[in-house]
């Protein structure tokens, strides 16, 4: 399977840490599109995902698979353990539900006010802005942040007792807060608790190197 992505984007770090939680790395090879360069809006790249958008999954038969709850739900269906989708009804409705929550209260909403009240990825790129909308959904990410810090007050993980799909889309929603220096509400104790924790997982550690490929061996013929 091929993944066509960019190494440091939030959304495919959801794809990489799902990857890397399965154990599938070995049967991915990595593809850098470029999107400062506009690369995801050329016709060539449009006819494997037709929202322009990384990261897409390319199966062997040619099959391109986007958007990042689909290629998890694609990859989580490969292998059973460990789950990140949920193996009961209750948990998949649970995990799918808040993953969904993570993507528009946090992850989407940063994303809007990255493309919109930011230069974005460039003139190249953004044809169209509106930083007042930009700003909204700004402000909607930060109180997306107090909901999720008041679930995270009373269990473990976003949607169930275990690491699962709607944690990986809420730490894309911190990637990016990061990545654009939005620092977390100085009084979300338990949300700042829990990313302190899931960044440890080497999923989420080793999420950018993981395209990488292997130094060569020093006794390398
Ligand atoms: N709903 C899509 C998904 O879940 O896959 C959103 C994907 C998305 O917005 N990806 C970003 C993108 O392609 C990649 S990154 O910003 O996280 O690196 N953005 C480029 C653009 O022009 O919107």
């Amino acid at each position: 399977m091929k993944l066509h992505d960019t190494p440091i984007g939030p959304y495919p770090a959801r794809v990489r840490i799902a990857i890397a939680e399965k154990n599938l790395a070995p049967l991915i090879t990595f593809v850098p599109v470029s999107l400062r360069k506009g690369e995801h809006k050329t016709p060539e790249f449009l006819a494997k995902n037709y929202s322009g958008t990384l990261p897409v999954l390319e199966l062997e038969d040619g099959t391109f698979i986007a958007e990042c709850t689909a290629i998890t739900e694609y990859l989580d269906a490969l292998d059973g353990a460990p789950t990140l989708t949920g193996r009961t009804p209750r948990e998949k409705g649970l995990i799918h539900m808040m993953s969904k929550r993570a993507e528009l209260e946090v992850l989407d909403a940063i994303s809007v006010y990255f493309h919109h009240a930011t230069p974005g990825l460039g003139p190249a790129v953004e044809i169209y802005q509106n930083p007042e909308w930009g700003l909204r959904q700004r402000d909607k990410a930060i109180r997306g942040l107090h909901y999720f810090n008041g679930i995270l007050k009373t269990q473990p993980f976003i949607a169930t007792d275990f690491f699962s799909m709607a944690d990986i889309t809420l730490i894309g929603g911190l990637i990016f807060a990061e990545l654009l220096s939005l620092p977390l509400p100085p009084e979300c104790n338990a949300l700042s608790a829990w990313y302190n924790r899931v960044q440890q997982r080497p999923s989420v550690k080793n999420r950018i190197t993981m395209s990488q490929p292997p130094a060569a061996s020093p006794d390398a013929p």
